[in-house]
C-alpha cells in the first residue's frame, strides 16, 4: 500500500513540475515578444508623390534606412506609414532618405537634382497637399494589397 502511495506521490510530482516548466517557458516567450514590439516605434507623415511608381521610389528610400522595418505609403492621402528601431535610426533620417531620392516630406524639402531625374509621371506639383486625414481611412485595407 506504502508503495502505491509513493508512486502516486511521484507521478503528481512530476506532473506538476512539467507544468510548471510549460508554464515558464510560455512566459519568457511572451516577454520577448512583447519587448521587440515595444522597440519599433510607428510613425506617419506627409509625402508628396502621384503614382504608383512614386510609391515604390518612397518606400524604396524609406526602405533603406537602416532600422526601418516597414515602409507604406498612401497615394491618396499622400503619407507614408512607417515603422522602425528607435533604437538604429530617428524620424530625421527617415524625412531625409525620402528628400533624396527626390520627394518632399513634411519637415524636409526633396532633392531637386533627383526630382530632374524622375519619369515625367512622377513629376509631383510641389503646391500639392499633403497628409490627408480622416475620411479615406475606410480605403485602409488598400494598403495590403501587394
Ligand atoms: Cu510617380
Amino acid at each position: 500500500m506504502k508503495k502505491v502511495i509513493l508512486s502516486v506521490a511521484v507521478i503528481i510530482a512530476m506532473g506538476f513540475t512539467s507544468c510548471k516548466n510549460e508554464t515558464k517557458k510560455e512566459t519568457e516567450t511572451n516577454t520577448t515578444e512583447v519587448s521587440k514590439e515595444m522597440a519599433m516605434t510607428d510613425l506617419s507623415f506627409g509625402v508628396r508623390g502621384n503614382c504608383g511608381l512614386c510609391k515604390s521610389t518612397i518606400e524604396k528610400a524609406a526602405n533603406n534606412v537602416d532600422g526601418v522595418a516597414s515602409a507604406n505609403w498612401d497615394k491618396d492621402k499622400k503619407k507614408i506609414d512607417v515603422s522602425f528601431d528607435s533604437s538604429k535610426t530617428d524620424e530625421m533620417a527617415i524625412h531625409n532618405a525620402i528628400a533624396e531620392s527626390g520627394y518632399d516630406t513634411e519637415k524636409v524639402a526633396g532633392s531637386e537634382k533627383a526630382y530632374e531625374s524622375l519619369p515625367d509621371c512622377c513629376k509631383y506639383d510641389h503646391d500639392m497637399e499633403m497628409n490627408h486625414s480622416g475620411d479615406v481611412k475606410a480605403d485602409d485595407h488598400s494598403d495590403h494589397d501587394y
